[in-house]
């Protein structure tokens, strides 16, 4: 009796099915209807309980895989149905339409050049410091040597900042060598460090000149460091730099925190040295002054007078991009033309 009502039932259901035009609400209805809560045919499966255990092995298979028959048959018209309201014409896509190029940001030459100095000066096994750009009086100028009412602090045309605290008079830092003492306090030699940062400067900008630049300083302090340990490491980075052998020229100079100080001179990179106008048709562009630490910067850290011997130099990074990427105007870097950002 149960197996001919199965049967019926799906007799019934195709038959139906046959007939009508699919949407999604008639095969809702369809099968609400036939496998529904309150359907006939869930009615036989509920009721397979009171059959004998034979009974309900035979009709509960039979009722089962009708069951799935008819949930194939009404998801595969439900299929049908989606694929049909594709509207292929709209949905098209042009492949051969060339693609619009979504803008990247880039870095800023400086940012390139002082991450490759960073690599180049790591691997030499230096470590990289750092510290702070509103600086007091003391680590920017009285530690290093010059004295309050020396010229040397004019040299540096300083941005002071108004007194807010009356303890003690804050500028710009006028170069990385602030760092030099704040680190020699907080470590013992022998290291080899190197401090890459912005320093401003209260200055007319030209070609070569921005008030707000990048310096990086290294600093190599330990029991015998002579100026040509300072030479070998200088031209070795130069040449890893420039990926090319380079030349170096040490010339006196003087600054009040070395003895001897030096001014550094590289190959001009734009003429190789055969003398051109960026390098005023000398074949050497200036990098940088340099020399060895003066024993008074020593004791101001707390190093006893002649302890130590080490050397220090601050070089432009404007003036290395310049030349590396051969620019011709400093005031480019910073000067937010994305036309020129958007080279690198
Ligand atoms: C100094 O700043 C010293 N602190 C360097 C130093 C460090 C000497 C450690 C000895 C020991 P100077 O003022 O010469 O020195 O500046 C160093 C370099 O910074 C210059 O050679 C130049 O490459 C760069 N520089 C200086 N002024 C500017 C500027 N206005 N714009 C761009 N680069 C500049």
């Amino acid at each position: 009796m149960l197996k001919e009502k199965i049967e019926s039932l799906k007799k019934q259901f195709l038959e139906e099915v046959g007939k009508i035009t699919p949407s999604e609400e008639r095969l809702f209805e369809l099968e609400k209807k036939y496998l529904g809560r309150k359907s006939e045919f869930i009615g036989i499966l509920k009721n397979l309980k009171n059959l004998t255990p034979e009974e309900r092995k035979q009709i509960g298979e039979l009722a089962n895989r009708t069951k799935d028959e008819i949930m194939e048959i009404i998801s595969g018209k439900k299929k049908e149905l989606e694929a049909g309201s594709i509207d292929f014409e709209k949905e098209k896509i042009d492949v051969t339409i060339p693609g619009k190029r979504k803008g990247v940001g880039h870095l800023n030459p400086i940012s390139l050049v002082q991450m490759e100095i960073e690599d180049i000066f790591t691997s030499m096994g230096f470590e990289i410091a750092d510290g702070p750009e509103v600086e007091n009086e003391h680590y920017n100028f009285d530690v290093l040597n010059v004295p309050k009412d020396h010229p040397a602090r004019d040299m540096q045309d300083t941005f002071w900042l108004k007194d807010i605290s009356n303890k003690e008079k804050l500028v710009l830092r006028t170069h990385t060598s602030n760092v030099q003492v704040r680190y020699m306090e907080k470590h013992k030699p022998p290291f080899k460090i190197i401090i890459p940062g912005k320093v401003f400067r209260h200055e007319a900008t030209d070609p070569r000149h921005e008030h707000t630049f990048y310096q990086f300083e290294a600093l190599v302090v330990g029991k015998k460091i002579s100026a040509a340990n300072f030479k070998y490491i200088a031209k070795t980075f130069f040449e890893r730099f420039f990926e090319k052998e380079m030349n170096v020229r040490l010339r006196p100079s003087f600054f009040p925190f070395t003895e001897p100080s030096f001014e550094f001179d590289i190959t001009c990179n734009i003429c190789n040295g055969k003398g051109c106008p960026t390098c005023s048709h000398s074949g050497w562009q200036e990098i940088g002054g340099a020399g060895m630490v003066n024993q008074k910067v020593f004791e101001a850290a707390g190093y006893k007078n002649g302890e130590y011997q080490g050397f220090a130099w601050g070089f432009g990074m404007e003036r290395l991009a310049m030349l590396k990427y051969k620019i011709d105007d400093a005031r480019l870097f910073h000067g937010g033309d994305l036309r020129f950002t958007k080279q690198f």
